[in-house]
């Protein structure tokens, strides 16, 4: 199967959406702004997140095809504190790929960043029923440093009802608003570690609030927001997976792996993001594997 990476467009196209109608009120990038997320944008109907579950099943099995495009993918939550990960599906499976260009989530994108966005990289979070699935209290942003300057959003897309019962994801408001912490050591192991960094202020402040989402809706996060998620101890699945834009222009400016374990996307000659130098006027993050989302 060929590599998705190279369309550049969704293969089919959306119907019924006008691809430059604003999907924000200003009221909603002014609470963007103010709170560093909004909670529930509808974008996908019931049918258009079947599509989406249905290529999720088929890369469950280790030895789906397109395998290899993956940046990484870990099928085993057991292996991962209860976690399915992968990053790159968009590559792999047309339902993941097209989803990067839907219309409401473009212009919402573009209307936050005020730029015409770009793909960092998607990335599934499957947490199966009644396993562990904690993602620790982390700012996307600490991972990515490398790449400048920062105007990013992160789109995360309900493919379930999420819920407190099944983990949602929790939002710390204003935390977008505080310095650039630590990243955790441990992803989806633990929560807490980064509260430890915070001044006193901020422990005051640190009052996460759920972001629970209607399947087919999705929430939008500031890549300095703190968030995470706690165990989904139902017996329901909590599928979601995310889209990170950064604005047309961004560069990479430093040459260091920014997932921990994981470097050989990032580093090695054939992975997307070489070359990385030291140089912040490092080499524009664009072609390939990086595709422009939408015009301005
Ligand atoms: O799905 C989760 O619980 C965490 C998601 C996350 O960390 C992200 O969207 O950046």
């Amino acid at each position: 199967m060929p590599d998705l990476a190279h369309i550049h467009h969704a293969v089919e196209e959306w119907s019924g959406h006008d691809p430059y109608a604003e999907t924000l009120t200003e009221q909603q990038v002014a609470d963007y702004w103010r709170d560093g997320f909004l909670i529930g944008v509808p974008v996908l109907t019931d049918a258009e997140v079947d599509r989406i579950l249905a290529d999720i099943d088929e890369v469950s099995d280790p030895g789906h095809e397109g395998r290899e495009f993956w940046y990484e993918y870990n099928s085993d939550a057991t292996s991962t504190g209860g976690t399915v990960q992968g990053i790159g599906g968009w590559r792999v499976r047309q339902s993941l790929h097209d989803l990067l260009w839907h219309p409401r989530i473009t212009s919402a994108f573009a209307q936050i960043m005020n730029a015409a966005p770009r793909l960092l990289f998607d990335q599934l979070f499957l947490k199966p029923p009644g396993q562990s699935g904690v993602i620790n209290w982390h700012q996307d942003y600490s991972y990515w440093t490398y790449s400048q300057p920062m105007n990013h959003v992160t789109c995360w897309v309900a493919l379930d009802d999420a819920d407190l019962s099944n983990g949602c994801v929790h939002y710390v408001p204003g935390s977008h608003k505080w310095e650039l912490l630590q990243r955790p050591t441990k992803l989806m192991q633990d929560v807490g570690s980064i509260y430890e960094q915070l001044t006193p202020e901020q422990q005051a402040q640190f009052t996460p609030v759920p972001a629970e989402v209607k399947r087919g809706s999705v929430l939008f996060h500031h890549p300095l927001m703190i968030h995470g998620s706690h165990p989904n101890t139902s017996d329901r699945p909590r599928r979601g997976t995310t889209i990170h834009a950064m604005a047309d222009g961004t560069r990479a400016a430093v040459d260091e792996p920014t997932i921990d374990g994981v470097p050989a996307w990032l580093m090695g000659g054939a992975g997307p993001f070489y070359p990385m130098t030291e140089n912040p006027q490092g080499p524009l993050l664009e072609g390939t594997y990086f595709p422009l989302l939408r015009k301005v």
